[in-house]
């Protein structure tokens, strides 16, 4: 389809999700801004079931795992047949298995997949799936964090709402902003954030944040931002690096909290 001008128009983001459960999506997916995206058309959603692919009458999926252990693991020939239907209609987009020995998903990867034609995910359930397919296929291991879930699915939701909340036309410009506000797009924690009322349970909003100052608003919210990221994720820190107007503004958090 052309675009008014000619330019190509492009096609949504599309995430074709291979799941045991395609009766979860879209599920959460569906509501607010990501779900009247997804009416919109603004992005695009399938939900293949693994079953599908499944051997004999009672379309088995999943064996003992080799070597002996306890549980299931999902059958190489039964996720290659799998992906290979799911990737006939994008085989641009990143083939991605969700699980806890993956990548950490993070802001980084969100936006690098947003800038792409969509995803396959492939949401594992049981003890895990047989390693062959995912270096024949090439799949991403990718984690949404450090514990174990019953399945991949909620994993797969996570990385869509993430990926969809950075498409162009999905967010309204307030939100955007927020979206790109200085912490965040700088790979720091984010600063705290206060409303009305101006006092309540006898604590005040921070003055600064009532003066209208906006240079030492953004000023004040930049070194909370640093110094709760030094707090709690130290690692953000050393990855980032600070200036030396930052590690200035570090060391002055640094002496509040000794005040
Ligand atoms: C997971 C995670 C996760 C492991 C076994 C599904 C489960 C079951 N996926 N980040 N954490 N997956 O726990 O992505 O197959």
């Amino acid at each position: 389809m052309t675009e008014p001008g000619g330019t190509q128009a492009r096609a949504p983001w599309r995430a074709t999700v291979l799941t045991l459960f395609p009766e979860l999506f879209p599920g959460p997916l569906s509501a607010s801004r990501a779900g009247e995206a997804l009416k919109q058309g603004l992005w695009a959603l399938e939900a293949i079931s693994i079953r599908e692919f499944g051997f004999g009458r009672h379309r088995a999926v999943d064996d003992t795992p080799a070597g002996g252990g306890a549980g299931m693991i999902l059958r190489a020939d039964v996720l290659g047949a799998a992906i290979d239907h799911a990737v006939a209609g994008n085989p641009q987009s990143p083939r991605i298995c969700l699980s806890p020995r993956g990548e950490p998903l993070t802001q980084l990867v969100v936006r690098e997949l947003a800038k792409g034609p969509g995803v396959m995910l492939l949401a594992g359930r049981f003890e895990g799936i047989d390693q062959r397919v995912i270096e024949a296929r090439a799949l991403r291991e990718v984690s949404i964090g450090d514990y174990v879930l019953s399945g991949g699915e909620l994993a797969a939701m996570v990385l869509i709402d993430a990926v969809v909340r950075q498409l162009p036309g999905v967010l309204n410009d307030e939100q955007s902003a927020a979206e790109d506000s200085f912490a965040r797009s700088a790979g720091l924690l984010d600063c705290p954030h206060y409303t009305r009322p101006e006092v309540w349970d006898g604590e005040a909003v921070p003055a600064v944040l009532m003066s209208g100052h906006h240079a030492q608003i953004e000023r004040w919210r930049l070194k909370q931002a640093l110094g709760r990221s030094w707090q709690r994720r130290p690692e953000l820190l050393e990855r980032r690096g600070l200036s030396a107007e930052e590690v200035k503004l570090l060391e002055e958090f640094r002496q509040e909290l000794k005040n």
